[in-house]
């Protein structure tokens, strides 16, 4: 099928979808397409997500507004169907979809031999080679997986080449369009807000972009595969290197006896200032790696460019869940306690409020380093049920408590109780939830990322 044909069924729904990998990314937009009136096959390897899915449950906890009632609608309507099997059969078998999505993750991890973090593309070399298999000359493959610049040419369009004997730009069409979503708005994000569309060919993009435009309302950006790879990865860590700074300015706040949360809003009075805000760590599925796949780009270039800023960035967001655990020190310090054998209350284990996402989470990080210190650890989330459960209770024996996430349900608390069930009252505040001069006065030891001891502000 030709270019031109492929789009002639993309404006009439008619061209079947196929999104290879059903998580964050891949079940809202094959709940999407699948809205507009495509007929969409979701592929994932986890059985379990496969069955929900089809029953038209949605396997995604937290808050997601809309998603599982959309999920319910495309599934009765037998527009949506999941399968694990990539050789499935029957008219709605892989190889008779003509656009494929692949939405499978695409980690770093750190090398010790190179001292550097490496993309792991396990998932999507293995969905890569499944696609080969069964994909038909005028078939489609837009890679949404957030990806490393060059990878589309360098991995993506070889291996489909090689699996499928197929030639690209000729037989099959590649393209990348990475998503921007984001827990907690998955769809919303996915409706409204816009994309880069690279396509191997001008062509190609173009063609992505209009089957794009049926489920976004904002722009959609033709480009060549490299800009629409560097756009994704710099847009991270762009982002990172933002909160980077905060987090730093934060600690010279700290020790030069000022506080951040005062600096911060009147250095944002200054036109074109945006400083972000200072915190317990960087979190989640896109920050904390993005960076590292634009910096490995970078480093395997022909000509490497040195990076300083974004690696440097990358190192204070990691150090700031340890320097919480050097903030719990100095707060029992303060009662002349010693951090050895004193059992600590985590508040918050997921990387964003109100959510129950927990991947790269800095509280894992802080709980390591507590227990390196010889500390306990209690670890309360109302969002992760292995954390969940009575905080209150939960605070009895403990010595110290300190703030990770800001769920709006710390925001709540009866601090009065939470202060009687302490053993001892010391409070450490990583995302300034709490007014720290009420806490003072009501006899609390009281300490905030970015205030200097004795400084407190409200939130
Ligand atoms: N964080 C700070 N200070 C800040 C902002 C965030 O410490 O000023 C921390 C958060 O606590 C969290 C981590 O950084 O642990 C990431 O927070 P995030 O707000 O960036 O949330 P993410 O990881 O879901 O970011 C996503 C990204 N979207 C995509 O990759 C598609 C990001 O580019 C968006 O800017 C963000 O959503 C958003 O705000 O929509």
């Amino acid at each position: 099928m030709s270019l031109l044909e492929l789009r002639e069924k993309i404006d009439k729904l008619e061209a079947r979808i196929a999104v290879i990998g059903l998580g964050f990314v891949g079940l809202p937009v094959a709940c999407e397409f699948a809205r507009v009136g495509f007929t969409v096959l979701g592929i994932d390897r986890n059985i379990e997500r496969v069955n929900l899915i089809n029953q038209g449950r949605s396997p995604i906890e937290g808050k997601e507004p809309g998603l599982g009632e959309l999920l319910k609608e495309v599934t009765e309507a037998g527009r949506l169907r999941a399968t694990w099997d990539y050789q499935a059969g029957g008219e709605q078998a892989l190889s008779q979809c003509e656009i494929m999505l692949v939405d499978v993750e695409t980690p770093v991890e750190f090398n010790e031999t190179s001292g550097t973090n490496v993309p792991q593309y396990s998932a999507l070399n293995s969905a890569l080679r499944s696609l080969g298999a069964v994909i038909r000359p005028g078939t489609l493959v837009i890679i949404e997986s957030t990806i490393a610049p060059g990878t589309m040419k360098q991995l993506v369009e070889p291996v489909l080449s090689e699996t499928s004997g197929l030639v690209s730009g000729q037989d099959f069409y590649l393209a990348n369009c990475p998503e921007r979503v984001m827990p907690g708005k998955l769809l919303a994000n996915l409706r409204t807000i816009s994309r880069v569309v690279g396509g191997m060919t001008p062509e190609i993009a173009g063609t992505a972009a209009a089957l794009y435009r049926h489920i976004v309302k904002a722009d959609l950006d033709p480009v060549d595969c490299i800009t629409a790879e560097l756009v994704k990865t710099v847009e991270n860590a762009y982002r990172d290197v933002q909160i980077a700074f905060a987090n730093e300015v934060a600690l010279i706040c700290e020790a030069t006896g000022g506080d951040v949360w005062k600096v911060r809003p009147l250095v944002n009075k200054s036109p074109f200032r945006q400083m972000h805000l200072p915190g317990a760590g960087v979190g989640g599925h896109c920050i904390p790696k993005d960076p590292w796949l634009l910096a490995y780009s970078a480093s395997e270039a022909a000509t490497p460019a040195t990076l300083q800023v974004i690696p440097a960035a990358r190192r204070v967001n990691d150090a700031m869940p340890l320097h919480m655990a050097d903030l719990i020190v100095q707060a029992l310090a303060e009662g002349k306690n010693g951090i050895e054998k004193r059992r600590i209350l985590v508040m918050g284990y997921a990387y964003l409020e109100d959510s129950d996402d927990a991947r790269n989470s800095p509280s894992a990080n802080l709980v390591e380093r507590l227990h390196s210190l010889g500390a306990e650890t209690v670890v309360h989330d109302p969002f992760i049920p292995a954390y969940q459960g009575n905080l209150i209770e939960m605070a009895h024996g403990c010595d110290a408590a300190v703030v990770m996430v800001r769920h709006q349900a710390y925001l709540q608390l009866d601090m009065e109780a939470l202060k009687n069930a302490l053993s001892r009252p010391v409070l450490i505040d990583g995302r300034l939830a709490f007014n720290g001069l009420a806490l003072r006065a009501a006899g609390w030891t009281y300490r905030a990322v970015g205030q200097a001891p004795g400084k407190a502000s409200t939130p």
